[in-house]
């Protein structure tokens, strides 16, 4: 089983993603060509050779980026870490690099430090940092592994020692404190290869935690796959990297957003089954985060503001239900929240919760709420809640529940 054995990445429940390197200027199209893909990965989809593609360094100017606003909103929206990519698949460094001129300071006419931009930034907010660094995959250095293609050729040892492991030890030195090291498709990276590299990061930085992407199973927690949440709840520490639209890298033409109210059930959804929702942001070349993300993560965080209690530090569901037809269960210690999705009328019922029930309370306001335990002719036991008038025809809302005892943090639900 997964564990940090850190106790902020279990309590956590929500931290934001941010997508963001030299792809951001294609914006999903080169020289008339568009991907509908992923759009950080269209150097790779639509073959730009690597000396077309790092010209872009040379458009690098970012003057819409602002590190600060992007923390603000983020602490602002409950979000409890961050992960940046300090070097995606395309292999541009977002930081000063001295192993490589092929970063943001050395081979841009902005001369930025991006990351630590960020750095600075999450320390004034107090905001946790998670670093991504895609440590197989580099499309640029030509020892780098490529995903689709024949990488027969490449001596992957040499990158490690010429490239990875030297922007590792960077990263990892010249930030503060990295709360998490974020790493990515692992591709033929050999069992004693990740060891490297996770004894490298826990030298350097006893603290941060290895996600589950290092590969060879030497992950600290489990990354999900892409926008997957486990059908169940899953024991252990793990997180669901997700996107708000359909790419990680930002694409001027994916207007696939997910509404508001879809994301705050997939967030209640992971925090049910007991994971952590790792949410992208992508800003586009000149460092500007789409308005239409900041418009649903401004109602998201609405939502998490105002229901805190039911969302941070809750644990998975040890048992049925985990979901009703009206919304989804969270749960911690003494206490069992309903998070309700779709109007109900005048009460919730829910089943099987053996408990003794001693208050229940509209987790926004405090309001003390009439309810009701009970047991079925079949014996199974229940709670009904009265829903306030003022409630009755609406949605998204929280209803605390306290009990004699607490909550079982595992029961076999997997038997
Ligand atoms: O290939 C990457 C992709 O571009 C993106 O960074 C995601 C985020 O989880 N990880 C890989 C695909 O799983």
């Amino acid at each position: 089983m997964a564990d940090t054995k850190q106790q902020w990445f279990k309590d956590a429940k929500f931290g934001l993603f941010i997508h963001w390197g030299l792809y951001a200027i294609l914006a999903g199209e080169y020289k008339g060509q568009k991907t509908d893909r992923i759009a950080e990965w269209i150097m790779n989809y639509l073959n730009i050779p690597r000396e077309e593609y790092e010209k872009l360094a040379e458009q690098f100017d970012p003057v819409n980026f602002d590190a600060e606003d992007i923390v603000k909103r983020a602490k602002a929206w409950g979000m409890r870490y961050i992960v940046f990519t300090s070097k995606h698949h395309e292999g541009f460094a977002m930081y000063h690099s001295e192993c490589s001129p092929y970063n943001s300071v050395d081979a841009t006419p902005c001369k930025r430090d991006i990351l630590k931009e960020l750095q600075l930034a999450c320390e004034k907010y107090d905001m946790k940092l998670g670093l991504y660094y895609s440590q197989a995959q580099d499309w640029h250095d030509p020892d780098g592994y490529v995903a689709k293609k024949d990488n027969s050729h490449i001596n992957y040892r040499n990158y490690l020692d010429r490239k990875c492991l030297p922007q590792l030890r960077e990263i990892l030195t010249n930030y503060g404190k990295i709360a998490i090291l974020w790493f990515d498709t692992p591709m033929g990276t050999t069992p004693e290869e990740s060891v490297e590299m996770v004894k490298l990061v826990k030298e350097l930085q006893p603290e941060c935690i290895i996600n589950g992407r290092i590969g060879n199973e030497l992950g600290e927690y489990m990354t999900t796959g892409d926008n997957f949440i486990p059908r169940l709840p899953y024991e252990g520490d793990w997180e669901v990297p997700a996107t708000l639209n359909d790419t990680w890298g930002f694409n001027k033409d994916d207007h696939n957003w997910k509404t508001p109210e879809e994301i705050i059930q997939l967030l209640v959804k992971i925090n049910s089954r007991g994971g952590n929702y790792l949410l992208n942001i992508g800003p586009d070349g000149t460092g500007k985060v789409p308005e239409k993300s900041f418009e649903i993560l401004d109602k998201v965080g609405a939502y998490v503001q105002a229901n805190q209690e039911a969302i941070f530090a809750t644990k998975r569901m040890p048992y049925e239900p985990y979901e009703l037809s009206w919304g989804v269960l969270t749960c911690k210690e003494h206490r069992l929240y309903a998070h309700i999705f779709r109007p109900v009328s005048s009460r919730i019922q829910i089943l099987n919760i053996e408990n003794t029930f001693k208050r229940a309370y509209l987790v926004e306001t405090g309001e003390e709420l009439v309810f009701e335990p009970g047991r079925t002719c079949e014996d199974d036991a229940y709670i009904e809640v009265e829903i306030p008038k003022a409630y009755q025809d609406k949605a998204y809302y929280c209803i605390g529940m306290e009990m004699e005892e607490e909550m079982p943090v595992f029961a076999p639900i997997h038997a």
